[in-house]
């Protein structure tokens, strides 16, 4: 029997208050308004910025259904709605893309500005909630809200993808993946023959060192303060592994040793604000770039030497790799099926998704790249 227009009663993961567990309880998805899209989730990573969000480092509003990295199918769709029908396999999109505003227009940007990524009223854009718990509403996260059987985005936040792609795979494609990947490849633009350094060997910053291998740089220095991390790390292309626990100067200092003046590009995928100052003073100081991935806690400040800048260092950040989501997307999937890169060795663990609150311990303890749960 068709669930298309009718309120769908299923199984989420709610936060209700910040650093508390996930509570698994049943929760009501009201059917998609106009330009919305009800999806079945099945598939979805746990990335660090959900744990920002659930230690309050990120602020989002409580409680809420957190999540935004997925895949899943289309259930069914609101009136104006064209690229997307039921049935079909997508990506929910943490980086919305309209199409039509001026940064969407514009080649060189991705961050659309009609649906802002960094939108923290938890609402959908037209100003209220789907989802219901004992009667009252929950807010949403980041565009998506993955951690529930059923969610409901809006069109700009959804992206159609191969029928035949594995969800429990390529759910990475919506974020940790093309988040690292674009971060190199895209924002930074590595060149071959290149020297990079890595901050944080996580699954975005394990992404990060993919994009730079693709890319051709000839060393990867991976910094991380977990020794356990680099045997994967190596894996993938680091050649030089870096903890900064075995040196009692800053790190900075060490790599721009190591590298005789300093990384061709640095990137910060941690979301310290002392690492994103080390990363930039580790980058060569005439035309070393430095690029901010980790996701700092709200309202921070870095404090730093702005002689590190005026010698002629580029200082950038990368939201979503770069990628105009909505359009990429599909390619990266379409790049995945082609066996361009491999998403296997980021995947180290995969459990049913009542599990949850033991996918985030095996994050919070270093013991997990990422996790999968499945539906
Ligand atoms: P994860 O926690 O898996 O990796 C972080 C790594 O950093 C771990 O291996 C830690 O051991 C290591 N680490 C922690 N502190 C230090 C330190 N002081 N020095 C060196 N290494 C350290 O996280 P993830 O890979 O899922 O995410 C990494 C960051 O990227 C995080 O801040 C997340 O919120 C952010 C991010 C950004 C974007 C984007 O669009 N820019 C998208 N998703 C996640
Ligand atoms: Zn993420």
């Amino acid at each position: 029997m068709s669930t298309a227009g009718k309120v769908i009663k299923c199984k989420a993961a709610v936060c209700l208050e910040v650093k508390k567990p996930f509570s698994i309880v049943e929760i009501e998805v009201a059917p998609p308004k106009a330009h919305e899209v009800r999806i079945k989730i099945l598939a979805t990573g746990i990335c660090r910025t959900d744990d920002h969000a659930v230690s309050g480092s990120l602020y989002t509003p409580f409680p809420t259904i957190l999540g935004h990295e997925a895949a899943g199918v289309v259930e069914s769709v609101g009136e104006g709605v064209t690229s997307v029908k039921p049935g079909d396999k997508v990506i929910p999109l943490f980086v919305p893309q309209c199409g039509e505003c001026s940064s969407c227009l514009h080649p060189k940007a991705n961050l659309c500005s009609r649906h802002s990524f960094a939108d923290v009223s938890g609402m959908m854009p037209e100003g209220t909630s789907r989802f219901t718990y004992k009667g009252k509403p929950l807010h949403r996260f980041a565009s998506t809200s993955t951690f529930t059987e059923y969610t409901v985005v809006h069109e700009s936040a959804v992206a159609k993808i191969d029928a035949a792609a594995p969800p429990e795979k390529v759910c990475l494609i919506g974020c940790g993946f093309s988040t690292g990947y674009g971060s190199a490849i895209k924002t930074a633009q590595v060149e071959p023959g290149s020297t990079c350094a890595v901050f944080g060997l996580g699954g975005v910053g394990l992404s990060v060192v993919m994009g730079c291998k693709a890319a051709g740089a000839s060393r990867i220095i991976g910094v991380d303060i977990n020794k356990d991390k680099f045997a994967k790390a190596k894996e993938l292309g680091v050649t030089d592994c870096v903890n900064p626990k075995d040196f009692d100067k800053p790190i900075q200092d060490v790599l721009v040793e190591m590298t005789k003046g300093g990384a061709d590009y640095t990137f910060e995928v941690i979301g310290h604000t002392e690492t994103m100052a080390a990363a930039l003073a580790a980058c060569q100081m005439n035309y070393g770039t430095s690029v901010i991935v980790g996701v700092a806690p709200t309202s921070s400040k870095v404090s730093f030497d702005p002689m590190l800048l005026f010698t002629g260092r580029t200082w950038k950040g990368s939201v979503f790799g770069g990628w105009k989501a909505k359009e990429a997307v599909p390619k990266l999937v379409s790049d995945f099926m082609a066996k361009k890169f491999t998403l296997d060795p980021l995947i180290t663990h995969t459990l049913p998704f009542d599990k949850i609150n033991e996918g985030f311990e095996l994050l919070r303890t270093g013991k997990s790249i990422r996790t999968v749960l499945l539906f």
